[in-house]
């Protein structure tokens, strides 16, 4: 029987307090038994030789949500907004995004929960050269991300969001990234767990300090990093 998944929609938030008050259950569920599960049922793992396993790109994902709908993109329409503690709010259209110098990565991704997707491709743009336009004040600290799937937030401190393998990525394998893996743009950071990679991303705050995000009110670590956070 799969267990419970505490970041799965339909599990909900009642279930995620019982596990979280029950005690570390995602750790006893989060070894390679459980990954080995979640790659054994995805359809592409069954069909090709354990050695080509890695290199599909898109194994073993799983799609989250915390609302009833995914945001839909419209180009014509969508901005992702810079603003709090910069010099100059910024308004921009996915256009501009594309114009901003891209930064290219593989990387692998971790949910806390212990699924792991290896090799993705991402494309993006680095925090540094998305904020040089916007000029955060010297008071600001922290990254506050606002996910037009309300109400999901989270946040990096900007030292994070400035590590050299974290991007906003508006690609993933090669193609502009699906719907449902947040639609134009989401937060990538490899060195930590999947809750802080927000998707749908349309506004970014500067800060002087952090505030918890969706999982970090229910009981998860704001400094999410993969295997040196959450009990793991
Ligand atoms: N807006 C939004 N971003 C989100 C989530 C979410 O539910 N809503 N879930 C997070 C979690 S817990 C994980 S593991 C990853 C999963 O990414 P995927 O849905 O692209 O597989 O998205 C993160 N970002
Ligand atoms: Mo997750």
């Amino acid at each position: 029987m799969p267990p419970p998944d505490p970041t799965a929609r339909t599990y909900g938030r009642r279930t995620f307090l019982a596990v979280v008050a029950g005690g570390a259950s995602s750790l006893v569920w989060g070894g390679s038994a459980w990954r080995a599960a979640q790659h054994a049922l995805h359809p592409l793992a069954r069909a090709l030789p354990g050695n080509l396993r890695a290199i599909v790109p898109s194994e073993g994902w799983r799609i989250y949500t915390v609302a009833d709908t995914m945001p839909s993109f419209d180009p014509a329409r969508w901005t992702l907004t810079i603003d709090g503690l910069v010099e100059r709010r910024q308004s921009l259209r996915y256009e501009d995004l594309l114009t901003l110098p891209a930064a290219e990565q593989v990387s692998t991704f971790h949910c806390v929960t212990g699924w792991t997707v290896t090799q993705v491709h991402w494309r993006g743009i680095r925090f540094r050269d998305l904020l040089a336009v916007a000029r955060p004040t010297s008071q600001a600290r922290a990254l506050q991300f606002v996910s037009a799937e309300r109400p999901y937030t989270d946040s990096l401190e900007l030292k994070q969001a400035l590590r050299h393998d974290a991007l906003l990525a508006y690609e993933m394998d090669g193609k502009p990234l699906a719907r449902e893996h947040g639609s134009p743009a989401r937060v990538v950071i490899p060195e930590m767990y999947g809750y802080k990679n927000v998707k749908w991303v349309e506004r970014i705050e500067l800060v002087a300090h952090p505030s918890d995000g969706f999982w970090e009110k229910l009981g998860y670590d704001r400094d999410a990093w993969v295997g040196r956070s959450n009990r793991g």
